[in-house]
């Protein structure tokens, strides 16, 4: 396949490449994409503004990537989601409420994980969003199995995965991939090519001039989409998910877009990335491609947009002031979540630090908050 070659709905200026091609979505649904794309980018600038404060330790941004709503928009509630660690607007999208978000990066008592995963690494069990994976492609594994299990279980649940370009050069991505394509397993390999692995750009990676073609290696259908075109997005997504439901096989997706921020908040990306590709790429924003086709369908102005962000900004603020005054998790979280029942071991070594930590006089209150 060329470089050239990709599945777009809408153009980098927002018009449509062809109307025939248009998903027929409602106008519930195209809200919900914008509201998620939007709500992402401002809760990813506060978070990181945050982070700079010193009042959270650490977090990922989408920056740039915002069209992976289109994703979650095209599953359905029972699919699963093996995510990396830059989409969380699909779990946004699929309904993870802001404030267990919010929780999640202060790691205290309103952390649905109580402070047990990195900052940024949600997960949410309603809608089947399975904590992210910080080591480089674990989680193509895992959705291969889940996809497996449920082909063998006959439940029609479609699991969806995804990687970074970085991703496809990790030995996972060739057993996730190739067990998923021997047993025809009902799994989406979504990958983000955002044309950098932290400092690496993509071409530094891999010897393939698209990463679409590692498809063919593994006998699986590989599709190649504008990842900054929300609709095609969609459409590509939708459309490996009902085939996968029908019995046919696994895609894999080689999604094109661009990281327009840091690989994290401990990353300086001017160090290594010249100016002119993220002013190149600032021209197909994908929230301003939408935002042309939404106006057009009568769906978007100015005015509309101003208030929208002022409502987001405000459910931001809100939860952040909330989150930031809970007490940390309870010390006795450390030894709970593994048994349904505490071994005697543990129980041990729970009373053991609460003596301690009286002992060197950390903390005495039975209320038991850690001692931070
Ligand atoms: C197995 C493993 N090796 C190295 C790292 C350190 N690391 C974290 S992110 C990253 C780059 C990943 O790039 P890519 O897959 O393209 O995803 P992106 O960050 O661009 O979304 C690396 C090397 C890691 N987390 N796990």
């Amino acid at each position: 396949m060329m470089q050239e070659d990709m599945i777009q709905i809408l153009k980098p200026n927002g018009e449509l490449v062809d109307s025939a091609l248009e998903p027929k979505l409602s106008k519930e649904e195209l809200q919900k994409l914008y509201h998620s794309m939007v709500m992402v980018r401002l809760l990813d600038e506060r978070m990181l503004m945050l982070q700079r404060q010193g009042r959270i330790g650490f977090c990922v941004t989408c920056l740039g990537q915002e069209a992976l709503a289109g994703s979650g928009l095209a599953l359905q509630k029972n699919d699963w989601v093996f995510p990396a660690y830059r989409e969380y607007v699909v779990a946004l999208i699929r309904g993870m409420p802001l404030l267990d978000m919010m929780g999640q990066y202060f790691g205290n008592e309103l952390d649905p994980l109580q402070g047990r995963q990195m900052p940024n690494h949600f997960s949410h069990k309603e809608t089947n969003f399975v904590s992210i994976s910080s080591p480089i492609g674990t989680q193509l594994g895992h959705a291969a199995g889940a996809a497996i299990a449920s082909k063998i279980k006959k439940d029609k649940n479609v699991v969806i995965t995804y990687c970074g370009d970085g991703g496809t050069s990790s030995t996972d991505f060739h057993a996730g991939l190739n067990m998923a394509a021997i047993h025809q397993a009902p799994c989406i390999f979504f990958c983000s090519n955002n044309q950098y692995a932290i400092s690496v750009p993509v071409e530094k990676q891999t010897g393939v001039k698209v990463l679409v073609d590692k498809a063919k290696a593994y006998g699986m259908r590989g599709v190649r989409v504008d990842g900054n075109d929300v609709l095609a997005v969609y459409q590509v997504v939708k459309e490996a998910a009902d085939r996968a439901r029908e019995g046919k096989g696994p895609t894999f997706i080689e999604s094109v877009t661009f990281r327009m921020g840091p690989h994290s908040s401990s990353d300086d990306p001017t160090k290594y990335c010249p100016k002119e590709k993220f002013e190149a790429w600032a021209k197909k924003d994908p929230i301003q491609r939408f935002q042309v086709y939404l106006e057009k369908k009568g769906l978007w102005n100015e005015d509309f947009d101003k208030k929208l962000k002022e409502t987001l900004k405000q459910e931001i603020l809100e939860a952040v002031e909330k989150v930031s005054k809970a007490a940390p998790p309870k010390i006795s979280t450390i030894f709970e979540g593994v048994y349904q029942d505490m071994p005697y071991h543990l129980k041990i070594q729970h009373n053991e630090l609460l003596e301690e930590a009286k002992h060197k006089g950390e903390f005495i209150d039975t209320s038991e908050k850690f001692p931070l």
